[in-house]
């Protein structure tokens, strides 16, 4: 069936960018994820960029993020896509390329591969869904999982001596000479999506400006493998989330 016989249209509170496609999204009720990718689909529509925007998509959740997005894309394997953006870039360097990237898929496999990309300044946008937990293989503990927080291989809470400390890494990535813009941003209301949407806008701009690479990271929500409601999500995230990845700017050069 098709969405446009489900929703009726005066029952659309929102506009569809013309960039999102009629597939049905596959994620969980109240996950980030979908969130995101709207604000990505209004910002290449709203750029007049849809011809010229290549995405890499990673290995997690949002792995089908190409059937939502109508653009070209390329599929990575896990934590490999700033390397496949690297080669896209540099190939057809007119065009706008990004990685949609998860924790586990950004700063666990492919933390080399971030780290280098960033560093050598490659002209990309980088947007790092940060939910701090493996969404996809069932929940189990991330390089960003907090201290205490239980996941599916930390079943007491994570632990600082047994685990490691919840790596900061985009922090670590603003750091690097390669990047002119690091933010931290989030989506569970209106007011933090309008700012997530500003911030991506930015990311592409200065792509076109070959100021160097772009990284937007969204800390989100996992509810289900949270095992929380989309509301209790939300408040948790708030509540536990913030304190430790604080929102923001960090470097806009
Ligand atoms: C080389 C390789 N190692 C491990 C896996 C298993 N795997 C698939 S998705 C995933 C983690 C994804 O987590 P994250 O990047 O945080 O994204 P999310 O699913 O939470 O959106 C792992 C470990 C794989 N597919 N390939």
């Amino acid at each position: 069936m098709d969405i446009k016989d489900i929703i009726k249209p005066e029952n659309k509170v929102y506009g569809k960018s013309p960039v999102l496609t009629d597939n049905i999204m596959h994620y969980c009720p109240g996950c980030s994820h979908g969130t995101v990718h709207k604000l990505i689909a209004e910002v290449i529509d709203e750029m007049g960029i849809q011809d010229k925007t290549i995405g890499i998509s990673p290995v997690g959740c949002s792995v089908f993020a190409y059937n939502y997005l109508d653009i070209d894309w390329q599929q990575a394997a896990h934590g490999r896509a700033p390397a496949l953006a690297t080669a896209t870039k540099r190939l057809c360097p007119d065009k706008y390329v990004f990685t949609y990237q998860g924790d586990g898929d950004l700063a666990s496999i492919g933390t080399a591969e971030i780290i280098h990309a960033c560093n050598r300044g490659e002209n990309i946008v980088v947007i790092f869904i940060n939910n701090a937990i493996y969404g996809m293989t069932g929940g189990q503990m991330a390089p960003t999982t907090l201290l205490g927080q239980v996941t599916a291989t930390t079943p007491y809470g994570r632990r600082a001596d047994l685990n490691g400390f919840p790596l900061k890494i985009t922090e670590l990535i603003a750091q690097l000479e390669g990047t002119c813009y690091v933010t931290r941003q989030s989506v569970q209301n209106a007011a933090s999506a309008r700012k997530t949407k500003k911030a991506i806008r930015k990311a592409f701009e200065n792509s076109a400006m070959n100021k160097g690479t772009s990284f937007v990271e969204v800390v989100c929500t996992c509810n289900s493998n949270w095992k929380l409601s989309p509301v209790k999500a939300n408040q948790w995230m708030v509540e536990n989330m913030f304190p430790f990845y604080p929102l923001g700017d960090m470097k806009d050069r």
